[in-house]
């Protein structure tokens, strides 16, 4: 049995469900923000994913940080050594989904050493009716960056789990990888 931990970086532009994400996946789906609280600095938030077919567990140290420009250069103090990084945008909004690269490329600039698992997240789609971004937009784009791409709503309780049990089992594996490669050394 192993516990290990990893620290996952939320990362996005201002109001487009960050912290609601977060927050619906922490509470397993009883908490959904309904007042827009603006995050202005890094929420630290812990959640334990147990791997299947294992005795293992992940320790996901969420970092939900703040979207606004203002905080920017503060917030990114906090992401040092990340495990993990999850690119959040809403897709009813363009401006959103063009930010995702620059966010991206934010996180990276910490130079993690290994090979970090990343996902892109396509929040609010209950507001289908207002969609501009495209399920093969957001598909492209994660594919692009070598990022696995998923959608959901947090307003509904759709989809949230998922993208954190992906980056959960793929930080699994890579820790798995490096003990095998381990005991080839031994
Ligand atoms: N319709 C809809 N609204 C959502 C959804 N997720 C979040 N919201 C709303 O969007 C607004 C912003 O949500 P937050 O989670 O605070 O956004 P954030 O990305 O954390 O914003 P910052 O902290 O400023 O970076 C709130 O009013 C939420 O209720 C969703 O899936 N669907
Ligand atoms: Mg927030």
């Amino acid at each position: 049995m192993v516990v290990l931990r990893g620290k996952c970086v939320v990362v996005g532009d201002s109001t487009v469900g960050k912290s609601s994400v977060c927050q619906v996946f922490h509470s397993d789906g009883s908490h959904f923000p309904k007042n827009y609280t603006m995050t202005t600095s890094v929420e630290l938030l812990v959640k334990p994913v147990t791997i299947p077919d294992t005795r293992d567990t992940v320790e996901l140290y969420i970092y939900d940080s703040a979207g606004k420009e203002i905080f920017s250069e503060y917030i990114q103090s906090f992401w040092q050594h990340p495990s993990a990084i999850m690119v959040v945008y809403d897709v009813t909004s363009e401006t959103s989904f063009t930010s995702c690269a620059k966010w991206l490329n934010r996180v990276m600039s910490q130079k993690p050493e290994v090979h970090i698992p990343g996902v892109v997240v396509a929040n609010k789609t209950d507001l289908d009716q207002r969609r501009i971004i495209s399920p093969k937009m957001g598909k492209d784009f994660a594919s692009q960056n070598g990022l696995e791409y998923f959608e959901c709503s947090a307003k509904e309780l759709q989809n949230v789990d998922a993208p954190f049990y992906y980056l959960a089992n793929e930080f699994h594996k890579l820790y798995h990888n490096r003990v095998e490669v381990l005991k080839t050394l031994s």
